[in-house]
């Protein structure tokens, strides 16, 4: 079995990888499970990669490598029995420090042999002036234990400039490989596997560990330095987030459009984001918005300030009359208390599923 961990701050491109890496690894007859870490009550990607047959695993409601330890260990155990996956893939929060979740799967004494690919983290190129602007030095931690960095959404990038930010990434991580990494670009993703390829030395990172693991068992943070073992990577990230599932009317869909649907998760992100920019004008994170009409998805999602949202329509995979139709918000931003985006999000959501006539229950 392969273990892949894959972090990088939100939004900054995971899922989307990993999707094409799992398909990839399913189209050579391999079984390929994938567990998902999201921050918030309510997770969007496992449904996401889902759509693409892919087996996963959610966990929410907090983050891995700071308070839901066991429960990544009982989500690893159980995939492992039920489904004898030959390749895993997990993906951390965009608020987590990835090297503390690969050294503690490491420490987990998995009851079958693995093997775990170098340690991935995604960086976005495409927002490095925000990043530093945002979150330079958390940026700088989740990247300190990666051995390989792609500078993900490379498409969106000023070619001259991928150089520049390459060498900022390796300053940050001198024993780190660069790679760069575009969803556009097969050959990229191609190179990545390549690399995948290779394996980490457990053994060897192991006996590093054992020199820092508290008596509990645990580690003491991220990158195994002494410091306090209650550190969060969620508060240190300085993000608020919410996160929430809205069950919606069937009756009250009926006399919509195909089109409105586009129309409903378009203004709600841009309510959201208006009220976000008040309070936190240069924000980074991940706004995102998942409608299930039972027919179809319709995806939509955010990552900057100033930037165009990304808008999705996937037909659904699933039995149409087995599916509530429900919509999904999931906001994590720099710059503003998880209570007001709450209330954000809720005022945003509420107005315009009552513009739109939809009865609805959270
Ligand atoms: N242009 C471009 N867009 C990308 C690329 N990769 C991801 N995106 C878009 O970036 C947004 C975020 O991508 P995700 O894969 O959801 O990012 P993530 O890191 O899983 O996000 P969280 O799990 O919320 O932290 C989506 O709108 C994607 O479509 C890429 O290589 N190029
Ligand atoms: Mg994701």
């Amino acid at each position: 079995m392969k273990i892949i961990v894959v972090g990088g701050f939100l939004g900054s491109g995971k899922t989307t990888a990993l999707i094409r890496l799992g398909t990839y690894y399913s189209s050579l007859g391999k079984s390929v499970g994938i567990i998902v870490n999201e921050v918030g009550e309510i997770g969007i990607d496992g449904d996401v990669i889902s759509q693409y047959g892919l087996e996963t695993k959610e966990i929410t409601s907090g983050c891995i490598c700071c308070s839901l330890k066991t429960s990544l260990r009982a989500t690893l155990l159980l995939m492992i029995e039920n489904y004898h996956p030959d390749v895993v893939i997990i993906e951390s929060t965009g608020v987590a420090y990835p090297g503390v979740i690969r050294d503690e799967v490491m420490l987990m004494n998995l009851p079958i042999d693995y093997d775990m690919a170098p340690l991935l983290t995604l960086f976005d190129g495409s927002r490095f002036k925000q990043i530093l602007k945002e979150i330079k030095n958390f940026a700088a931690q989740q990247l300190a234990q990666a051995e390989v960095i792609a500078v993900s959404k490379a498409d969106l990038v000023e070619p001259s400039m991928l150089p520049i930010i390459e060498a900022a990434v390796q300053q940050i991580n001198p024993k780190a490989e660069i790679i760069t990494l575009s969803s556009k670009n097969p050959e990229s993703l191609a190179n990545l596997i390549g690399i995948l390829e290779r394996s980490s030395d457990v053994e060897a990172r192991l006996s590093e560990l054992k020199k820092v693991v508290a008596d509990d068992g645990s580690l003491l943070m991220a990158g195994g330095a002494r410091s306090n073992p209650n550190d969060s990577s969620i508060e240190a990230s300085g993000v608020g987030s919410f996160a929430a599932e809205y069950a919606l009317d069937e009756n009250s869909l009926k006399s919509l459009a195909d089109s409105d649907y586009e129309k409903i998760v378009r203004e709600i992100i841009s309510l959201i984001r208006a009220d976000v920019v008040k309070k936190s004008p240069d924000f980074i994170g991940h706004i995102k918005l998942f409608l299930e009409s039972g027919a179809a998805l319709y995806k939509i999602s955010l990552t900057t300030a100033e930037e165009e949202p990304t808008y999705d329509f996937i037909p659904s995979a699933n039995d149409v009359d087995s599916v509530s139709p429900n919509l999904k918000v999931l906001s994590a931003v720099t710059g503003v208390e998880s209570g007001v985006v709450r209330e954000i999000v809720q005022k945003a959501v509420e107005k315009v599923l009552n513009e739109f006539g939809i009865v609805f229950e959270i």
